[in-house]
């Protein structure tokens, strides 16, 4: 993830008019695990407790203005679809799919309900170090996947885990990122599907609680926040509020993927509050890097948030840069295409990408090689996987001479990630795969052979099955359900793997939540008819947490300046 050149400190009513300006006009309404080192502990001590944050959370508690009924009506689909009638086959395993979410859900239910994650061989509850005290990332992710697939109990069951135990008063060091794409994501989906106002407000607040994490020379946040209650005249609590960088990022700098992966979220929770504070923010970041000045075109990895400069000329569209690149198609989208800086910002990193990075194997495999420095590492990540997906988001509005080039790209980019499925023994794919040394989309370590449920490659097939109906996406998603249930169930939930190449692979003991927020719910997706979160209606963050398309100014609609 990378860096940029200071500008405004973070805008808040004193924002320069120009972000104003761009705000009202286009950003309207409307994460290792990826990449965070596991266990690792921030080391750089950060800006002061904000002072601007209380006046920021009075704001946020004044009367929302955001009509959901009008919202409602602004949808050109049921968000469940309208379910019209389709073959034996595809319904059959759509019901397959939803059966594994039952199954996922009823265990974590019954061994780590209120944890964060399920642990299922050993049957208990996995809280982990990333979310700051916080409980039930596995509830949170879950719910907008329920309401899908109409498990209208276990829904219920999620929401009244929210309603009574949800507690949002903890006092811990928390990923920003893992926050907003799990937490705030799943929430707010879960309000936009539902109308439930807890949804909304439990969002509301724990965006409050964010915002301190902003306050840098450069506006761009660190990427851990305290999440505990600010105090500023308590010596007692000088932690508080704070903020850090990762202690094995680079000289205290801020990651690509996580400070560039809040801007859907944060858009939305203005859109919720009434209060701009929050899309100010996450523009920021965009703005700085729009006039930063990008090695050949590309984005690195790690940026420094206080002096605005790369730290380190690594890029990479896997972990530490991924979802930064997702954001920028994504946001122009659900402006309903109004922020075209967003979107020219997107154009110029793709064909940077293309003219740098994309490489072709000697036996014809089409991948995104990494890039340190200049040097190209010969290396795709299952997290890059996900780029498939996206390209082929993009490929439809590039300009008209690029449109089926880049169609192309994404397919046989996804092409290349079902090769690293269909290489191994178990039919999933390894954590990361290369194509140096003789070897072709298989993983060359030892220490890249695992598999711990992750999305991103049934995710593009979700996306190239939606945009080209293609049978052989389905078939695909097809093969890894099967190799789901062959090599991951066990007695009671899901396992992530250690050796994909394993016929008897060992498991590592976790149900990821985003196993149930994203990995189920696109292959569900997959084997459900167009209109079912239709793309017309909806952008997914990068947690799969769906937030509505701005077709319209619901504010104005309401009647409210
Ligand atoms: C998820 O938390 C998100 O998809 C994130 O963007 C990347 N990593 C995991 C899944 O692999």
């Amino acid at each position: 993830s990378p860096p940029a050149a200071a500008e405004p400190r973070h805008a808040s009513s004193a924002a320069p008019r120009r972000l104003r300006d761009r705000l009202r006009g286009a950003a309207r309404p409307a994460a290792p695990p990826a990449h965070t080192a596991p266990g690792s502990r921030p080391q750089v001590r950060g800006a002061e407790p904000s002072s601007t944050a209380p006046a920021a959370a009075r704001d946020t508690q004044a009367p929302s203005r955001f009509d959901y009924e009008r919202f409602q009506q602004s949808l050109r689909h049921p968000p469940r679809g309208r379910r019209p009638p389709e073959d034996p086959e595809t319904q059959a395993r759509r019901m397959k799919v939803k059966e594994m979410m039952k199954f996922a859900w009823d265990n974590y239910k019954q061994y780590a309900l209120g944890k964060n994650e399920l642990r299922p061989l050993t049957k208990n509850g996995h809280i982990g170090n990333m979310f700051g005290g916080l409980r039930g990332a596995t509830v949170v992710d879950a719910l907008d996947t329920l309401y899908i697939m109409e498990l209208e109990e276990e829904f219920q069951e999620a929401k009244k885990w929210v309603e009574k135990s949800f507690d949002l008063n903890v006092n811990g060091e928390a990923s920003l990122f893992e926050v907003n794409i799990r937490y705030i994501g799943g929430l707010l989906a879960a309000y936009y599907l539902t109308g439930e106002e807890v949804f909304k407000s439990k969002a509301l607040e724990l965006g409050e609680k964010l915002l301190p994490a902003f306050n840098t020379p450069t506006g761009i946040p660190r990427g851990v926040i305290n999440l505990g209650r600010q105090d500023t005249r308590s010596p007692f609590c000088p932690c508080s509020g704070m903020s850090w960088s990762w202690g094995w990022a680079s000289a205290g700098s801020s990651i690509l993927a996580e400070f560039g992966t809040l801007h859907l979220e944060f858009l939305h929770l203005s859109e919720l509050s009434g209060n701009p504070v929050f899309a100010e923010k996450a523009s920021t970041s965009q703005l700085l890097l729009n006039k930063v000045e990008k090695p050949q075109g590309l984005y690195p990895n790690f940026l420094s948030p206080v002096t605005g400069n790369w730290v380190q000329h690594h890029v990479s569209i896997g972990g530490l840069g991924d979802s930064f690149y997702e954001y920028l198609i994504k946001s122009w989208l659900m402006s309903d295409k109004k922020d075209s800086e967003a979107k020219r910002m997107y154009d110029d990193a793709l064909e940077a990408i293309e003219k740098h990075l994309v490489k072709k194997s000697a036996g014809g495999l089409t991948y995104i090689a990494e890039w340190r420095g200049g040097i190209l590492d010969h290396k795709m990540g299952h997290l890059a996987c996900f780029s498939g997906g996206m390209i082929a988001l993009g490929a439809e509005h590039a300009a008209e001479e690029k449109k089926q080039h880049y169609m192309d790209l994404a397919a046989e980019i996804t092409n290349t990630c079902h090769e690293s499925y269909a290489r191994s023994d178990t039919k999933l794919g390894p954590e990361a795969f290369r194509f140096d040394t003789g070897s072709e989309a298989m993983a060359t370590r030892l220490s890249e052979r695992y598999y711990i449920l992750r999305p991103e490659v049934v995710e593009s097939y979700m996306y190239m099955w939606r945009l080209t109906h293609d049978p052989k996406y389905r078939q695909w998603g097809w093969e890894a359900v099967k190799a789901l249930e062959e090599h991951c169930r066990v007695e009671a939930g899901f396992s992530g793997i250690r050796d994909v190449y394993s016929t008897t692979p060992t498991h590592d003991n976790m149900q990821q939540s985003f196993f149930l927020a994203e990995t189920l719910k696109y292959l569900y997706l997959l084997f459900c008819e167009d209109d079912v979160l239709a793309l017309d209606d909806w952008v997914f963050n990068t947690e799969a947490h769906p937030l509505p398309i701005n077709h319209t100014n619901f504010k104005a609609k309401a009647g409210v300046q």
